[in-house]
């Protein structure tokens, strides 16, 4: 088949809604379009166990503690789940764990600050989550198959996440004087770099027009954080916390709140390597892959004679 055949018929499956298999003949830029939004969203599950496993071993109670300890695992297996949908796109868990040990790869800039206080893991479960989910929704009908079907995963697990901050900052919220301070500090200090998590505003957004044409994102960077304000406003006002936005109001034209503009120099140095964390971030994982080698040459090895014992 010559390449304007194939390009018809890639074009006619994205029209038709079908999803694109590792088998298919795709775009080589479509391909590496895929391989940088998908590894880097494994990069920051992986990179996102940091900040909350930092708490696990001070959770006010057995129960948070079980239930931090669960999500924190549950991240690591949708980095997994993730590297896996890269890896069928041809490029090797070894690359990719290069370039985001180069700096090449970006993570999540939200990973890049630090967790104070226990109501920082909240915000993270509340809004983190929730961020996470909203963007994450859209991409359970992206148009490559691997990731539509690790997103459908991804989502349900989550979901619990997301109830599980809320349930935090409800709890600090009706505690005492204290610990509703440290709930409405938590807030104040997560909610601008939450925003910044869908990305650039669409204007400045450059990867999205290809993504939206091969399907890969199905709403814009802004059309999603403005549902993650709609969403999250009365979530906050619920349960008496102040969202810290002077800016902050409800716009009936548009059936929505009309909100702040986020730092975006301030988004731009984090996602360049300068954020508060990314070089604790970065060292630390750096430091886990090179205390695993010796796991994965031993597993590597274990495989070699068990192939020689199967051939002999
Ligand atoms: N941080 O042209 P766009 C989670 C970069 S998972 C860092 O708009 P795009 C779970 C972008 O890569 C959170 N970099 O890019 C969890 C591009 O640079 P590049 C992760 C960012 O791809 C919870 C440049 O800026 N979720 O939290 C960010 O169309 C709790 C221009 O941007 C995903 O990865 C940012 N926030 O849209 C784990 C979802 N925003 O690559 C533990 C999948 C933008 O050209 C605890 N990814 N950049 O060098 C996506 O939906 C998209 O990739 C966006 C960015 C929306 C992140």
């Amino acid at each position: 088949m010559d390449i304007k055949q194939l390009e018809t018929n890639f074009d006619a499956k994205l029209s038709k809604n079908e999803n694109i298999e590792p088998k298919d003949w795709m775009p080589d830029n479509y391909r590496k379009h895929l391989i940088r939004q998908i590894s880097q969203h494994a990069h920051s599950e992986i990179v996102g166990m940091l900040p909350e496993g930092n708490w696990i071993t001070r959770a006010p109670s057995l129960r948070a503690k079980m239930i931090l300890l669960a999500k924190v695992q549950d991240e690591g297996g949708h980095g997994l789940y993730l590297y896996t949908a890269s890896e069928s796109l041809n490029i090797s868990r070894d690359d990719l764990l290069e370039q985001l040990h180069t700096g090449k790869a970006k993570y999540s800039s939200i990973f890049n600050y630090p967790t104070l206080t226990w109501a920082d893991i909240g915000a993270i479960g509340w809004l983190v989550d929730g961020a996470a989910i909203m963007n994450q929704v859209m991409l359970q009908r992206t148009s490559y198959g691997p990731y539509a079907r690790a997103m459908v995963r991804i989502c349900k697990e989550e979901s619990f996440h997301q109830r599980q901050g809320y349930e935090i900052m409800c709890k600090l919220s009706v505690g005492t004087k204290e610990q509703k301070e440290m709930a409405q500090d938590a807030l104040n200090r997560f909610w601008w770099p939450t925003l910044m998590m869908f990305g650039p505003p669409d204007a400045e957004s450059s990867n999205s027009e290809n993504a939206i044409k091969w399907k890969i994102k199905r709403e814009s960077n802004d059309q999603l954080r403005q549902r993650f304000v709609n969403q999250t406003v009365p979530q906050a006002e619920l349960i008496g916390l102040t969202i810290p936005d002077k800016n902050l109001k409800w716009n009936e034209a548009k059936n929505g709140y009309d909100f702040g503009e986020p730092d975006w120099t301030e988004f731009n140095n984090v996602i360049h390597g300068n954020g508060p964390c990314n070089k604790e971030r970065l060292g630390a994982r750096i430091k886990a892959h090179e205390q695993g080698r010796w796991v994965r040459e031993a597993a590597m090895a274990f495989a070699e004679k068990k192939k020689e014992r199967v051939a002999a």
